[in-house]
Formats: structure tokens, sequence, C-alpha cells
């Protein structure tokens, strides 16, 4: 039975006992399930800037205020945190939503999930989901949003070889056509293995220079500047990103774009400091014998432990970083599209 006062009149008009009015794909069947707050509607509709935001970086990170959403707004965007709330994947999260997500218990929602739990609202079950990356960039892409600001991509894991654990974000940026920006990804996770994994899914993915000489940039090493390993492109500036996002579209290739973009000088923290730590997490977790979805979010807990919240202060800063980026990535290609 459905709790009170959580229906689906918010989202439209779809009933279960009358599904033969919608085929299944089809825009009106979407509407009905996916809720976009009004707010990111409205931008959407009159080509204002969005940028999506995660919302397993609330239900699953260390931090619950990240002030992701003032950044935006300060640089002309309209934020989109996207997640499951009470069971209904929603674009445009409002803050007490969020709240709420964050104090009660919610699921950690990549791809193959988000039926789960929608499919369960439907019948009046009320669950949270925060959505990874990969969740983030399916509901980005049915609302019609193209840029998205995160932290750091998940990425193949080390002894992926024998694991087979490789995040679902890297086979979404294959096949969904949102540009993110982030950090690269942890040093926990096989960085080499990863690009290559990227190639092989023909995603595209430019570092930005900041200053440097193109030869000398390499892909970043999230805490760190630079990871040493080589990255396939750069790119000067937030219009040449939009300008390739364009690009993408235009030529109606579907997969996803990755601009990576390191965290800002001061908070750099050399990749020999965080190897050690690294080393330890990651043999913990092996030892746990901890797979699926939990792996990630016990080995980055573990990290938090050992370097005393300094990496917390690193992955604050080059959040916020992308955020900006990734508004002046919207604004550029919202002029682009007048
Ligand atoms: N990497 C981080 N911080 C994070 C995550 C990854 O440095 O919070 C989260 C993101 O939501 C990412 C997800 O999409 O974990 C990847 O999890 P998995 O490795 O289980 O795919
Ligand atoms: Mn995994």
């Amino acid at each position: 039975s459905r709790a009170p006062g959580r229906t689906l009149r918010h989202v439209g008009a779809l009933s279960l006992s009358s599904p033969r009015h919608y085929s299944v794909d089809s825009h009106a069947g979407l509407r009905s399930i996916l809720k976009v707050s009004e707010e990111v509607q409205d931008a959407i509709a009159t080509n204002k800037p969005v940028v999506a935001l995660e919302s397993t970086i609330y239900t699953h990170g260390a931090i619950d205020d990240l002030g992701l959403e003032d950044i935006v707004r300060r640089n002309g965007g309209v934020p989109a945190v996207c997640g499951i709330f009470a069971g209904v994947p929603t674009v445009g999260l409002l803050p007490h939503e969020i709240s709420r997500m964050v104090s009660e218990k919610a699921h950690k929602v990549s791809r193959r999930d988000i039926a789960t739990l929608t499919g369960k609202g439907l019948l009046g079950v009320n669950e949270h989901g925060g959505t990874t990356i990969s969740g983030t960039m399916v509901l980005a892409k049915l609302a019609g949003i193209r840029v998205f600001a995160t932290g750091g991509l998940g990425g193949v894991h080390r002894g992926a070889e024998d694991s087979m654990d490789i995040s679902a974000d890297l086979t979404e940026l294959g096949r969904t056509r949102v540009a993110v920006v982030a950090s690269g990804c942890k040093g926990f996770l096989d960085i080499q293995r990863t690009l290559e994994y990227l190639e092989t899914h023909g995603v595209v993915v430019s570092t930005f220079l900041r200053g440097r000489q193109p030869d000398k940039v390499t892909f970043p090493g999230f805490w760190s500047v630079e990871s040493g390993l080589k990255t396939p492109s750069t790119i000067r500036n937030e219009e040449e990103a939009a300008s390739i996002i364009l690009a993408q579209e235009k030529l109606q290739i579907e997969s996803g774009l990755l601009f990576a973009n390191p965290v800002p000088e001061t908070y750099s923290i050399p990749n020999a400091e965080m190897d050690a730590i690294i080393e330890q997490a990651v043999a913990e977790s092996a030892r746990r014998n901890a797979s699926g979805n939990e792996n990630t979010p016990f080995i980055l807990k573990r990290i938090r432990e050992l370097t005393y919240g300094k990496s917390v202060a690193a992955n604050l800063a080059l959040v916020q970083s992308n955020t900006e980026s990734a508004t002046k990535i919207a604004v550029s290609l919202a002029k682009m599209l007048e």
C-alpha cells in the first residue's frame, strides 16, 4: 500500500492499472516517472546553463555540505542534484530532500540499481538512492542536461584482472553523452588501466592545461596535480570544452566526455605521500573481502582516517573547483546554442 502524501501526482499521471496508455520508452512514460524540479525544467526549456551534481557524494561521502549548488549559482548556472528520493528518480533535488537522504539510509545507486528502486517506488516503497557518477549520468541525460561536475571518477580497481571490479562509471561514459568534469580518479585505483578502458569505450578524455605547457601535462592524480600518466589530449579552457561537447553532439557520437581538472595547486599532495596509505587501505579491503559496491566506500573511509583529514581538504577544494569549471562550460555551451 502506498504511503499517504507520497504519490506520483507531482510527476504526472502514471497509473499502474492503465499502463497501456504509455508505450515503454515513450516520452509520456518518461515524464510520468522522472521528476524534474520546476527550476531545472524551466532552465532546460529556456537554454539556461544547468550543471548536474551527484548525490552519492552526500549520501556516502565524507562531507554533507559542500557548497556546490552555491558555486553553480554564483557562476550563473542552475544546479541539478540527481538521485532517488523516496523511490522517485529526481533531477533537481531540493536541500531538504538531500538532508533526508543523508540522515535516513540511502542505497548507492549506479545504472543497474535505478529501475529496482524506482519500480518498488511505484508500489509505495519509499527508499532513497544516492546516485554515483554512472547513475547521475543516466538521470542527467534523460532530463537533457549536458554537463556534470564531480570529484573523482570510479575506475579499474587494482587487481581487476582477477576481481573484475571495474566501475560502472567507465561503461557509462562509453555509452551516455554527458560531459563529466572530475580530477581524474584516486590512486587506489589502477589509473593506467582506467585510461586504457576509457579508450576502448570511446570516451573523450582531455585534461585542462591550467597554465602549463601541453607537453608537460599528465592526467591528474586526484589529490595530486599530476599522475605522471599520459593524457590523450589537453584543452586550454572551458570554451574549448564546450565546443568539443557541441561537436560530439552534432556528430551524433553517443559516448561521454571526461574533462580532467587538476586539484588547485596549493592543495596538491605529492603522490609518494599518499602511496603508503593507499597500499594499507587496499590491503585491508582485500583482507575483508570487500566486494561489489562496498569496495570503494570502504577504501575511501580508510584513506580519510589514515590521512587525518588532509586528503579531505584536497577533495573539497577539487570538487569545488570542478563545479566552477563545469558551470563555465555550461555557460559557454548555452551561448553557443543561442
Ligand atoms: N571516487 C571518489 N569518491 C567517490 C566515488 C568515487 O573519489 O565518492 C563514488 C562516486 O559516486 C563514483 C562511485 O561514481 O563512488 C564509484 O563507485 P564504484 O567504484 O563502486 O563504481
Ligand atoms: Mn566496483
